[in-house]
């Protein structure tokens, strides 16, 4: 369907411009930060600063971008062709990865659409309404004035913070935190999983395409190690901003190359700077994965960490660790639990999680519950991928319909019920959280 246009800028948006800006922001630091200098340091005034449990990592007042680079670390772990994957009924692990040039599309840009491989995964969405959305400028509210005054008709997450009933944003038990880490493999996720096992923690992982086909060894070793595998596409593009094709490419060929590695197919995706819309959910929901985003308050808060902008030399490592501090504290307050972005493919973030983050989290007093986010939501290991899940909703069907277009009519059973009270707005977040952001923004 065509949406109608807005005169008025909603309220919504107004008041969440400043939140894009920082995931535009991500998108440019992204690009720019093997040249740019970094900023002098902000001042910041944490709370109690924390030394490191773990051994290697620098001090928390040192972790700041151009610290020097501890060496990478060694696989600790080899699994041979064969082995059993921890996931009932799950494929053997396939032969190993042996990188082809002409196999795959080119790192770090958006895969060609006009290939095999795409119009194949284009037949994907025969049978669903897809929206007839037109792509966002740049993923941004401010790049793109027209979109974000029809934010809430879209549903469109970056401008406004809208979800839809089939958005995964928390975990529903109070206390629990709902572990992820994004745009890895990295060098030093190596780090992450020996800490992560050493203290019995699993996580969701979500991948990046073109790093998987760097670093398979990884990618088996996170898989093996029970942590939950997902999409986070090839190129790492705002989605909103790509065409029908692009979007299809962009999780067909991740999916592809996590599949090589590991011989099963997420069922699951998160949108790169959590930039989704009723379009790119509809595409993704029927290609048979499941968006997960993070919290978020409609006043445009963010249970972001800011460890990205730790790297990108924007904040320091106190100030990262303090935003830690306040996300848990308000995160107790909550009647559910809560799903923070981390990532692990800087070595700087890795240290953040390893030497003092999730630290933090094990010692919180009231104590958390840390869990990936598949098992924070009780979703049966099986479910995570195609190849073993035997739910008939989860992924959502082929046949079946959700509101994905977002005017409240559901196309389906599903959701047919729940996909108006499925916008953030009547959620609980907008009480609990109203003067929070405010507080989150004057220190970005
Ligand atoms: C989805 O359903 C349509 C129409 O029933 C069908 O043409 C298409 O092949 C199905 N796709 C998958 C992946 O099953
Ligand atoms: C590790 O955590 C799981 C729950 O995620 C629990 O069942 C298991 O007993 C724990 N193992 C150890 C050694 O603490
Ligand atoms: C299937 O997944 C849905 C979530 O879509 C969940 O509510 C339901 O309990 C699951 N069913 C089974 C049998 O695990
Ligand atoms: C209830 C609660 O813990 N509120 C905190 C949320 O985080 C802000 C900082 O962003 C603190 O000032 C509040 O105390
Ligand atoms: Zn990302």
């Amino acid at each position: 369907m065509k949406l109608p246009l807005l005169a008025l800028v909603c309220a919504t948006h107004l008041a969440t411009t400043s939140a894009s800006l920082g995931s535009k922001k991500h998108v440019q630091v992204l690009k720019r930060q093997a040249t740019t200098a970094p900023p002098p340091p902000k001042p910041s005034t944490p709370t109690n600063v924390p030394t490191a449990t773990a051994s290697g990592i620098p001090p928390l007042s040192k972790i700041t971008m151009g610290m020097p680079s501890a060496p990478t670390p060694l696989v600790t772990a080899t699994f041979s062709a064969g082995a059993e994957p921890p996931i009932k009924g799950a494929p053997p692990l396939p032969s190993p990865f042996v990188f082809m040039l002409n196999e795959w599309p080119a790192q770090d840009r958006v895969p060609e659409t006009n290939t095999p491989e795409v119009q194949e995964w284009m037949k994907e969405l025969e049978g669903f309404n897809i929206p007839n959305i037109s792509p966002t400028t740049d993923g941004s509210c401010a790049g793109d004035i027209e979109a974000a005054a029809q934010a809430a008709q879209r549903g469109w997450w970056t401008c406004g913070g809208y979800t839809r009933s089939t958005d995964i944003v928390a975990c529903p038990d109070k206390l629990t935190w709902g572990v992820s880490f994004d745009d890895g493999p990295g060098p030093y996720t190596q780090t992450l999983l020996d800490y992560l096992k050493s203290k019995n923690i699993s996580s969701t992982f979500f991948l990046v395409g073109s790093r998987v086909i760097e670093r398979p060894t990884v990618v088996i070793e996170e898989y093996m190690a029970g942590h939950e595998i997902s999409v986070h596409t090839w190129s790492h593009r705002p989605l909103t901003s790509l065409s029908n094709e692009q979007i299809v490419a962009e999780l067909g060929w991740t999916r592809k190359a996590i599949r090589r590695m590991i011989g099963v197919s997420p069922t699951t995706m998160r949108p790169p700077f959590g930039d989704i819309d009723d379009r790119v959910r509809a595409i993704s929901l029927a290609m048979g994965m499941v968006p997960l985003l993070w919290t978020r308050t409609p006043s445009g808060g963010v249970f972001d960490t800011n460890d990205w902008k730790v790297a990108a030399g924007e904040v320091t490592g106190l100030q990262s660790f303090q935003t830690f501090e306040n996300i848990f504290n308000n995160a107790s307050a909550l009647d559910n639990g809560f799903i923070v972005l981390q990532h692990d493919v800087h070595e700087i973030t890795v240290d953040m999680a390893v030497g003092y983050t999730l630290d933090a989290a094990l010692n919180h007093n009231p104590k958390f519950t840390l869990k990936a986010i598949g098992q924070c939501t009780n979703t049966p290991a099986t479910d995570m991928y195609l190849e073993t899940t035997t739910n008939t909703t989860f992924p959502y069907p082929n046949n079946t319909k959700v509101d994905v277009d977002g005017d409240g009519k559901a196309e389906t059973a599903i959701g047919a019920t729940t996909s108006d009270a499925a916008l953030i707005q009547s959620s609980i977040f907008t009480v609990l959280f109203g003067a929070l952001m405010a507080a989150f923004g004057s220190m970005i």
